[in-house]
């Protein structure tokens, strides 16, 4: 009963899980803010790429689109019901996880943190509310049916845990330039 609760929610997760991971891989170019300040700082810093912003969209939404192709082996090889998503599931996942990474870079960048610096909390939960507030908006019906409210206590829980360890592995093998 949990054990399918916290498969099919994170399931559910891992096309918010991606684009994060591949904007570190594809980042680079041009920044979204232009280089602009705003009150002294940057509006969102170096570290927000249209390239990478792009990438990490895309990369979600295809992680998305080969899960579909397998749900049902998954979802027969663990015994749980697990969900497909909707085109308008998975872009609302991937493009919100990559807005809510920016939002707290904004926010980062407004309380004096540099580009890279740590903001314990946010950085784990950032791109987890960005991807379920555009889930829900984008497809409302499919996030109620799979985003119940015990679900979203799983998510909140276990993806900051998922998230630091996944962190110390891009930094260990140097393709994060922060454990964070
Ligand atoms: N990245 C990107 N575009 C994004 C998000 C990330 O290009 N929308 C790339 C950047 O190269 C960035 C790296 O992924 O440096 C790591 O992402 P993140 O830790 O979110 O950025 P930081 O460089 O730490 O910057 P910030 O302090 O603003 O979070
Ligand atoms: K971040
Ligand atoms: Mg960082």
């Amino acid at each position: 009963m949990v054990g399918s609760l916290i498969a099919s929610a994170l399931w559910a997760m891992l096309p918010a899980y991606v684009p994060n991971n591949a904007a570190v891989l594809a980042g680079g170019g041009r920044p979204i803010d232009g280089g602009r300040t705003w009150n002294g700082a940057r509006v969102l810093g170096d570290g927000k790429t249209w390239r990478g912003t792009a990438a990490g969209t895309a990369a979600g939404v295809l992680l998305a689109l080969a899960l579909n192709a397998v749900v049902d082996p998954a979802s027969t090889a663990l015994g749980v019901d697990l969900p497909t998503f909707p085109l308008r599931a998975a872009i609302g996942l991937a493009f919100g996880a990559m807005v809510g990474d920016v939002a707290a870079s904004f926010l980062k960048r407004r309380s004096g943190r540099e580009r890279g610096a740590a903001f314990p909390g946010l950085d784990q939960l950032d791109f987890v509310v960005g991807a379920l507030a555009f889930a829900w908006l984008l497809a409302p019906g499919w996030f109620g049916e799979w985003f119940t409210p015990p679900a979203i206590a799983v998510v909140v829980v276990v993806t900051p845990i998922l998230h630091v360890v996944t962190n110390v592995i891009g930094f260990a093998i140097g393709v994060k330039n922060e454990p964070w």
